[in-house]
């Protein structure tokens, strides 16, 4: 029989009916229930999109494909799949105690998020470790720290992009902004690389695609009063059209894999909105969610990660 390896996939998680969305936000806050105002904003926002996020299902989609794909391609292991969620259940901590409960001594994780950020995959891979430690348990966890260079992965986002540059008849006009959830600015006096890990999938997507006009922009800024990573893709949107005269423009959230409250409504509703007012047109290519390049780039970066 061959060893088993957990395979621990983790993501943000979303609320999985309307009630969940307090406890849901609360946790997002680190406790601290939100303003009414606030809740009340943030279940029309879940409304516009039709009532709740397709994230879970698709987290759950993603996780299992993944490790299907992973027993598929080798033969020394078998992987078991364990969802481990950052803002709801099952969290990552109960996918640690799941996998311990297994009698799984031997495991590796990976975010479904490709860029690092202490923010986001430090935080969950920490979770993930504390809990391990908290536990006392003999369970050694490898972690896929970002995989946003892994070259199936900028294959997946070129021929995206290509797809949607074939639509449009004036080429020259057409504009690419490639983004990602913004955070807090003070990210930067740590030294965190997410925003250089940004430009440089902004330029390798350039130089495998076909398109000529290429910027960087941050999306979904929280509420708060410190600065935010930007500039915001729908201010961008406007001063793009204002100083180049672009008249399409092709939305690339590749922080984002699925297509979740942040691209269902901060690309699909508000970009959109923008481009509607200044009369250009709005393109944004499907997201990678189970695509075999997405899939086969996550299993590239978990085979070099475990023969580092
Ligand atoms: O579809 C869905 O239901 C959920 C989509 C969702 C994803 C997501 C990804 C990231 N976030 C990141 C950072 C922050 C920071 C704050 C923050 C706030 C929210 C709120 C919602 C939300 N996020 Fe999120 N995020 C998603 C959803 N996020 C809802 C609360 C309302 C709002 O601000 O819109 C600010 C916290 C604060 O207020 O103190 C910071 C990062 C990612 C990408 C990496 C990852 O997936 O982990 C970073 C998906």
């Amino acid at each position: 029989m061959k060893p088993v390896r957990g395979l621990l996939v983790m993501a943000y998680g979303t609320p999985y009916k309307e009630e969940d969305i307090e406890r849901y936000y609360t946790h997002i806050r680190h406790g601290r229930k939100p303003l009414q105002e606030h809740i009340d904003d943030l279940t029309e926002r879940y409304r516009a999109i039709g009532g709740i996020s397709p994230l879970a299902k698709m987290t759950e989609a993603q996780a299992n494909t993944l490790c299907a794909r992973l027993n598929e391609v080798q033969d020394e292991v078998e992987y078991k799949v364990f969802i481990g969620l950052k803002h709801i259940e099952p969290f990552v901590e109960d996918a640690v105690e799941a996998m311990v409960a297994e009698g799984i001594t031997e495991a590796v994780s990976i975010v479904l998020a490709p860029h690092f950020s202490t923010f986001s995959i430090k935080s969950y891979n920490g979770r993930a470790q504390a809990h391990i430690e908290k536990l006392g348990a003999n369970l050694s966890l490898t972690s896929v720290e970002s995989w946003y260079k892994q070259p199936k992965f900028i294959e997946f986002w070129k021929d995206a992009v290509n797809g949607e540059l074939a639509k449009i008849e004036d080429k020259d006009k057409a504009c690419l902004i490639v983004s990602n959830h913004s955070l807090p600015e003070k990210i930067k006096l740590a030294g965190d690389p997410y925003e250089e890990q940004l430009i440089e999938t902004a330029r390798l997507i350039e130089e495998a695609s076909d398109i000529v006009n290429v910027e960087v922009g941050w999306q979904s800024a929280g509420q708060t009063p410190e600065p935010w990573l930007g500039p915001d893709v729908q201010d961008l949107t406007r001063e793009l059209f204002e100083q180049k005269g672009y008249t399409s423009f092709i939305y690339t959230p590749v922080g984002f894999v699925t297509e979740h409250l942040e691209v269902l409504y901060d690309n699909d509703i508000e970009c959109k909105v923008v481009c509607d007012d200044i009369g250009a047109a709005y393109y944004r290519p499907t997201m990678p969610n189970t695509h075999p390049l997405f899939i086969d780039a996550m299993v590239d970066a978990i085979h070099d990660k475990l023969n580092a």
